[in-house]
């Protein structure tokens, strides 16, 4: 987690929802937002018009929390088109996860895909959790995500997502990935404050 990520009130964790054209962004937060979604879909025009009717602009932004609202997950969702590329940069500081949405059926966009996907967290450096939408099947989705170079330890979920049960199964991978992050990062603090310590009473 960031340190302006630290300033956040109790635990709200910043999720950047990302991915190609009409991968199941939109659908992602529409799915699992206990909010009313912000959302900045305009009718598509040109080619994109052909694959679907409508297009995010700007970006989506939704909720999840549990705990009774004690940890608080805030979705960004970003555009998919390349000439809205600008905005994923603008939403990307201070995140504390990745969720990278492919649809496991547009083969044709995963080379792409793959390679945003890694400029992106060779930037930010935070978990990643590749959610392969339109898929069921759990080995076809982590093929997908090795293609796409997600290493072998980062988040893998095959999903459907235009369904609730579905999206917050990703949801909560994103918020295991971030808590693990944290644990990590805790103990990397710890050991070198627990070798001096070790080395004070030896002394
Ligand atoms: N059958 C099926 N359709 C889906 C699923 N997820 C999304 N869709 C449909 O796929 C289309 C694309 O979904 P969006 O959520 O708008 O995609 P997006 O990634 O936000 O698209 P852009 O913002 O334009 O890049 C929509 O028509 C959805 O209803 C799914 O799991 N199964
Ligand atoms: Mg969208």
């Amino acid at each position: 987690m960031t340190a302006h990520a630290d300033a956040r009130a109790g635990h709200v964790f910043k999720v950047l929802v990302t991915g190609p054209f009409a991968a199941g962004k939109t659908s992602l937060i529409q799915a699992v937002s206990q909010t009313t979604v912000v959302e900045t879909d305009v009718v598509a025009t040109g080619a994109e018009a052909e694959i679907k009717q409508f297009t995010t602009v700007a970006m989506d932004f939704g909720t999840y929390a549990i705990e009774d609202g004690d940890v608080q997950l805030l979705m960004f969702g970003t555009p998919g088109q390349s000439r809205f590329r600008f905005m994923t940069d603008i939403m990307k500081g201070d995140v504390d996860v990745v969720v990278y949405v492919v649809d496991a059926e547009a083969d044709h966009t995963h080379a792409e895909a793959g390679e945003a996907m890694r400029e992106l967290l060779a930037d930010l450096r935070v978990p990643l959790v590749v959610a392969v939408n339109r898929c069921d099947d759990r080995d076809v989705a982590v093929l997908v995500a090795r293609q796409l170079g997600a290493l072998a330890s980062e988040a893998v979920v095959p999903c459907q997502l235009i369904e609730h049960e579905s999206g917050r199964k990703v949801v909560i991978e994103a918020l295991l990935a971030v808590l693990d992050r944290l644990e990590r990062t805790r103990d990397e603090l710890l050991e070198p404050v627990e070798r001096v310590l070790a080395l004070a009473g030896a002394a």
